[in-house]
């Protein structure tokens, strides 16, 4: 089999279809449904599987990864939430090299487009951007009241039980949500549009919500933690036929640089040398 770097640059002379591309970096290309993708750019990794719930599995950033799990969730009408991944097997194409990825599931009410973009920063700058964009496109005869999750459950700084995470509401939708680790990272989430609903919590109940059978709305507690934080944020909406609905949000990643301990510990060490010098 040839390597990923082949296989870039075959497809860079136009040898490879985009559809092909998207499953040679899935590692599985021959099979009928990948459903794995690796985006990669610059200081940043994050890694997807879109067929099952907990569809992002990591997020590294200078090789410290910072995401549990996250996922995306819907309801239509009174019904309990899915994760989008029951609409499956989708269809996956990347894009723009390995920074963007569009998973295509064709529901049998709507189409739903998920799509994910990276963009990196330069190796060691501590920073990353991610944004997921939802389209929703209703392909069935009849109005459609949707409801749409995103679930995230950061561990900043590799570290799940000290970080905080705090909502900021406007004009009656949310719009920004700050989670922090206290010495390590910051992230700050922007939607658009602001989302009607949101959650957090450090116990996982707001996970067990959305996979409990039954229909919830998010209860709009906008602050939690220290704790193992998570999230999640609620869109409501109405579909004529035929119409659709984007919905986004972008994730913007800032790790402190910190010296590392054997840092100091050298620089200890070099100082303590100095001064025997000085004594002789
Ligand atoms: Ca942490
Ligand atoms: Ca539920
Ligand atoms: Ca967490």
């Amino acid at each position: 089999m040839a390597s990923r770097s082949q296989f870039r640059r075959r497809a860079a002379e136009g040898k490879l279809s985009a559809g092909c591309i998207a499953l040679v970096l899935a590692s599985a290309c021959g099979a009928a449904h990948a459903q794995v993708a690796t985006l990669q750019d610059l200081n940043s990794t994050a890694q997807f599987n879109f067929g099952v719930a907990s569809i992002q599995s990591s997020f590294l950033v200078d090789g410290l990864n910072q995401l549990n799990s996250g996922g995306l969730y819907f309801g239509v009408g009174a019904g309990a939430e899915s994760s989008v991944s029951s609409l499956g097997p989708a269809t996956l194409s990347l894009y723009d090299g390995t920074r963007g990825v569009t998973a295509t599931f064709a529901g049998a009410q709507f189409t739903l487009q998920l799509d994910y973009r990276l963009t990196g920063q330069t190796i060691g700058s501590g920073a990353s951007t991610l944004t997921e964009t939802v389209r929703i496109i209703n392909t069935s005869g009849s109005l459609l009241n949707i409801r749409l999750y995103s679930f995230q459950d950061y561990d900043l700084g590799g570290t799940p039980g000290n970080d905080a995470v705090q909502f900021a509401s406007f004009g009656g939708s949310y719009f920004l949500a700050n989670q922090e680790d206290p010495s390590v990272a910051l992230a700050q989430s922007i939607f658009a549009p602001g989302a009607n609903r949101i959650e957090s919590d450090t116990t996982g109940a707001l996970l067990g919500k959305l996979s409990n059978g039954s229909m919830d709305n998010l209860n709009n507690n906008g602050a939690a933690g220290p704790g193992d934080v998570s999230w999640a944020l609620q869109w409501d909406f109405s579909l004529a036929p035929g119409l659709s609905t984007v919905v986004s949000r972008t994730t913007s990643l800032q790790l402190q640089v910190i010296p590392e301990p054997t840092s100091f510990a050298l620089l200890g060490l070099a100082a303590l040398g100095l001064v025997f010098r000085l004594r002789k």
